[in-house]
């Protein structure tokens, strides 16, 4: 059963830009710069049947190339602890578009989008536990910053969950076109 989710691969220049922000807090899993993404929309585990289904569908979807800016550092939090801080979308308006196409395409298959509120992010790491200077990280990285990523295609990426962490595989890559 593969477990699937649509993202936004990052360029090169782009993912290294934010492995530099990685660093000065002690405790935190950091994500391997390959695995750095921006989900648009997670599936879960299905069929390999649906998988092939969810192929089809996605290969319709008609969006055009854009242009985001990543910014801001944002936290995630659960059971009062925090879980991970992430780089948030600054204009979200073009992702949420494509995303309601993608999240029509999979309704077609009677895959409902996910209750919870979508929040577009890259995550930089996890924790386990309260990283002890989380309160002067937050600021140092939330000012300011600003990384363009011009976006030409969505990707669907498998996500194997090994014991060292998660491996994600891009599986099939959908270009966006201009009109
Ligand atoms: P995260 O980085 O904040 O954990 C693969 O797991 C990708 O799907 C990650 O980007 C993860 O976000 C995202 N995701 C979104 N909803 C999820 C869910 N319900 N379970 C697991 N991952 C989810």
């Amino acid at each position: 059963m593969p477990r699937l989710f649509v993202a936004i691969d990052l360029p090169e220049v782009v993912k290294e830009s934010l492995v530099l922000m990685q660093n000065g807090l002690r405790g935190a899993r950091w994500v391997a710069r390959e695995n750095l993404h921006l989900t648009v929309r997670f599936i879960g585990e299905v069929s390999a049947e649906e998988a092939d289904e969810i192929h089809s569908v996605l290969g319709e979807v008609r969006a055009v190339p854009f242009i985001i800016k990543l910014g801001e550092i944002g936290l995630f939090s659960s059971g009062g602890k925090p879980r991970s801080v992430w780089i948030s979308v600054q204009d979200r308006s073009s992702i949420d578009i494509l995303k309601q196409h993608i999240d029509r395409s999979l309704l077609r298959l009677g895959i409902n989008p996910e209750g919870r509120k979508y929040v577009p992010h890259v995550t930089l790491a996890r924790f386990r536990e309260k990283p002890s200077k989380l309160s002067d990280f937050m600021p140092r990285l939330g000012t300011g910053r600003s990384v363009p990523v011009r976006v030409e295609q969505f990707v669907l990426f498998s996500s194997f969950l090994a014991h060292a962490g998660a491996i994600y595989t891009p599986e099939v890559y959908y270009p966006l076109v201009a009109n």
